[in-house]
């Protein structure tokens, strides 16, 4: 099948264009960027929620409640689930998909696992080509889940309009890196499993710590705040759409992507470990200096570029 031809399924929401693109897309190649090229720029109506937090908190359980809350809404919705890298929590793929099971049958559902595996950056383009397709196709809302709490994870989440940080009672740690400025403050934090013990107390600790984002309780289990959790993102999209801020934090989050991109590739693009020792070695017997040597090192890297 041509590009042309592809994208032309893609734009009418077939599903399985749809998954044939994002696994084009997910190679980052030259075919890319010619589909992307022949989709053109996807609907800008479409809303794209980030759902982030550590390991196990409830980020599944809350998007598949957000998905039926949606689906209620009469929204279609495609769940970007980024699969962790990490063997500790590599079993959350599966539990996904059963979670999602519900939603298998729904032609207003799509949902797709992609690897988390490689350099953040590429993680990211690749996360940020796939919500331009899934755009392209024509779903109202994309729902992304990663995993993480970190910086790991602001390239990742560049790709979303509204950044919801889910935190389960107990999240200390969390709020600590939050106070420390070792994570970005989200747009929106969910409180999940606000039926346990502990989710109040959580609450005060973030108030106490300065946060000063909106905060949600959810219990997603029996679909508790869900729908004001959608309300508050959704509020959150449309109020960045009503002064020209969504445009920007769209450039905004594809200019980080670019940036990862390239220091990726010129980090691959690095003299390797031998000839990067011999330049140690002429730097220790003083025959030049360090910056010379790392003039040439950058040389080196610059000439596959072209
Ligand atoms: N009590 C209670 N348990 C919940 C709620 N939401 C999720 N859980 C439980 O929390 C556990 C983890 O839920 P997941 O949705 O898989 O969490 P996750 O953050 O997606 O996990 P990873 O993808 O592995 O990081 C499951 O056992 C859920 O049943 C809730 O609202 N209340
Ligand atoms: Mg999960």
């Amino acid at each position: 099948m041509s590009v042309d031809a592809l994208a032309a399924r893609v734009r009418r929401g077939e599903r399985r264009a749809v998954a044939r693109a994002l696994t084009l897309v997910e190679g980052l190649g030259p075919e890319a960027d010619v589909l992307l090229t022949a989709l053109g720029p996807p609907p800008e109506a479409t809303r794209r929620v980030a759902v982030t937090g550590p390991g196990g908190v409830g980020k599944s359980t809350l998007i598949a409640a957000l998905v039926a809350h949606l689906r209620a809404e009469g929204c279609t919705v495609a769940v970007l689930g980024i699969d962790p890298s990490s063997p500790l929590t590599g079993g959350a793929v599966l539990g996904d998909r059963v979670r999602m099971a519900e939603h298998d049958t729904d032609a207003g559902v799509f949902v797709r696992s992609q690897a988390g595996r490689g350099a953040a950056g590429a993680i990211a383009a690749a996360t940020g080509c796939s919500v331009w397709i899934l755009a392209a196709s024509g779903f109202d809302v994309i729902l992304i889940e990663t995993v993480g709490a970190g910086q790991d994870q602001v390239a990742v989440v560049g790709v979303a309009d509204v950044v919801t940080l889910a935190l389960a009672p107990g999240a200390g740690d969390a709020v600590q890196a939050l106070k420390a400025g070792l994570m970005e403050i989200p747009d929106v934090i969910a409180v999940t499993r606000a039926d346990a013990p502990g989710a109040e107390l959580l609450v005060a600790d973030l108030r106490l710590a300065g946060i000063d984002c909106p905060v949600v309780r959810t219990t997603a289990l029996n679909g508790g705040g869900v729908a004001e959790l959608w309300a508050t993102v959704a509020a959150g999209v449309d109020a960045l759409a009503a002064d020209g801020g969504l445009e920007r934090r769209r450039r905004a989050g594809m200019a980080d992507q670019l940036r990862a991109l390239a220091i990726a590739r010129l980090a691959s693009q690095l003299p390797g470990a031998g000839e990067l020792d011999a330049l140690a070695g002429e730097v220790m017997a003083g025959r030049r200096g360090v910056s010379s040597a790392v003039d040439t090192a950058v040389e080196r890297a610059e000439g596959p570029a072209g």
